[in-house]
């Protein structure tokens, strides 16, 4: 077992990023298994659920006329529009069945506010209103963070970014993740972490 300074924070690994789901990442059930055996390792472990209203501003059906995958300006930034996904209450917003999610020390929730998508654990896209995720860490004494989950380049990526910068050590296990790769968003995303100083293991 790890320090009890360390934590795993697994992000997104719900039905709707699995295969056969509304916003499916490619394998992103192969996740699971990897993610299952980390948790025996750290001492805490945090998941992380995408909880979006079914009118979400992140949703590409509530903004007519836009397809989904495209690009709109929204008062806090540039926003990609997703097929509607994660609904609160839904199978699709559920954990894949099987991640083992009676180790969770945490289930965090984002991306609640129909007007401001959350893809970081830590804040949402305005990047400035907190989830409340850092406090809880540093109540704990936890310092040192190693992500897994869905996608790669979008909420994992954020998370990883924003913990770094937050002054946490950080690895990613990318082979415990699976990306979404937007017209090139994952070579993107892996340069920005690799910059931020975040291990790629
Ligand atoms: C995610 C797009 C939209 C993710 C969530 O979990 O990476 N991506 N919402
Ligand atoms: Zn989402």
């Amino acid at each position: 077992m790890r320090p009890k300074t360390e934590a795993l924070i697994a992000i997104d690994i719900q039905n709707d990023f699995c295969p056969g789901g509304a916003l499916a990442v490619a394998q992103g059930d192969a996740v699971v298994a990897p993610v299952n055996a980390l948790m025996a390792e750290f001492p805490v472990t945090i998941l992380t659920q995408d909880w979006h209203p079914a009118a979400h501003s992140s949703f590409a059906g509530s903004h007519p006329g836009a397809a989904p995958f495209s690009q709109i300006a929204l008062p806090y930034g540039k926003q990609v529009l997703w097929p509607a996904h994660c609904v609160i209450g839904t199978q699709g917003a559920a954990f894949h069945p099987g991640l083992n999610t009676d180790q969770a020390d945490l289930i965090l929730r984002k991306g609640s506010d129909p007007a401001l998508d959350s893809y970081s654990a830590f804040f949402e896209n305005d990047r400035q209103t907190a989830t409340g995720l850092e406090g809880y860490l540093r109540t704990r004494g936890i310092t040192t963070l190693t992500f897994a989950g869905l996608a790669t380049d979008f909420c994992v990526a954020w998370s990883a970014l924003d913990a770094a910068r937050l002054g946490f050590s950080v690895t990613v296990r990318t082979d415990a993740c699976r990306a979404i790769d937007l017209d090139g968003s994952l070579r993107q995303a892996m340069s920005a972490m690799q910059a931020a100083g975040i291990s790629l293991d």
